[in-house]
């Protein structure tokens, strides 16, 4: 509960950070994309993972006020770096099951996109798969509401949930982000490899595009772009960064 108390004033106090994390082209290697990645930077405790933090959040509800900040800021961000070198660059948010059951979400995002004048299309949310339909009421009417608006979904840490094929048919996503878990394994264990190649191919078929997490080394990078995956995120191009940071990274490419 202490903590929790911290977690309240830390949104009080903007200890609360957006980090970002580059998502390459699997073809060409230019930065296409983001992914926000909160931070919690304590005065006395020191950075805060959100590995620890957002389970907190999600209990206690704090996460519809942190989630609504980080989206608003990501956007804000996205735009910015969007008129200043013109790239249209897509922001991944991620967003946590209790945001999902809000039936002010929708209204939210609509309002967040006409604030910041972000292009929706632009604006790609993530949704793990370890949620489950049926403990979501409407989750599927809100994910096309959502896109609706013009923004895409992406199935975050594909593979880890225990969704049915059948889910993931129905599942109105653009994207499916092959989990990190699987990535890691590439070039170690040939089961973990072949579940990354059927992924892919799954998704392709299904009109899914691809976007692997996790890609540490240039063995990950070779064979998943044999495979023909999309979007590539991982410690190999670029660690999540402050906004300032991105803002060089972008500069330096530009
Ligand atoms: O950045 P890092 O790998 O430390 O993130 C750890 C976990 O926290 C990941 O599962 C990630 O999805 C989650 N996370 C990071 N930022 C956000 C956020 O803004 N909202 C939600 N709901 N989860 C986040
Ligand atoms: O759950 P989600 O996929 O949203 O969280 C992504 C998390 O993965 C972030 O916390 C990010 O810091 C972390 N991450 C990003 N790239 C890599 C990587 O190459 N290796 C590892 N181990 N973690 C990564
Ligand atoms: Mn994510
Ligand atoms: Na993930």
């Amino acid at each position: 509960l202490a903590l929790e108390a911290k977690l309240r004033q830390a949104e009080k106090n903007g200890e609360l950070r957006v980090f970002y994390q580059p998502q390459i082209d699997g073809q060409t290697e230019d930065i296409v994309g983001m992914e926000a990645l909160i931070r919690w930077e304590h005065p006395e405790l020191g950075m805060i993972s959100p590995g620890f933090f957002i389970p907190l959040a999600e209990e206690s509800g704090l996460i519809i006020s942190i989630g609504e900040w980080i989206l608003r800021a990501a956007c804000h961000d996205a735009r910015r770096w969007q008129l200043r070198y013109g790239l249209p660059l897509r922001i991944g948010v991620n967003l946590s099951p209790l945001q999902l059951r809000q039936p002010s979400l929708v209204q939210v995002v609509a309002a967040v996109v006409r604030e910041t004048g972000i292009d929706p299309h632009l604006l790609d949310l993530e949704v793990t798969e370890s949620i489950s339909v049926k403990s979501i009421p409407n989750l599927l009417e809100t994910l096309h509401a959502l896109r609706d608006l013009g923004c895409s979904i992406s199935i975050d840490d594909f593979g880890t949930g225990q969704s049915s094929l059948d889910y993931i048919k129905r599942f109105p996503a653009d994207h499916i982000k092959i989990d990190q878990a699987f990535v890691r394994n590439i070039g170690v264990d040939p089961d973990d490899e072949a579940i990354v190649q059927a992924t892919i191919s799954m998704a392709h078929n299904l009109n899914r595009k691809v976007v692997a997490e996790g890609v540490e080394i240039e063995q990950h990078l070779d064979f998943l772009r044999a495979q023909g995956c999309e979007v590539l995120q991982g410690f190999l191009f670029c660690r999540p960064l402050p906004a300032a940071s991105f803002d060089n990274l972008l500069q330096e490419r530009a």
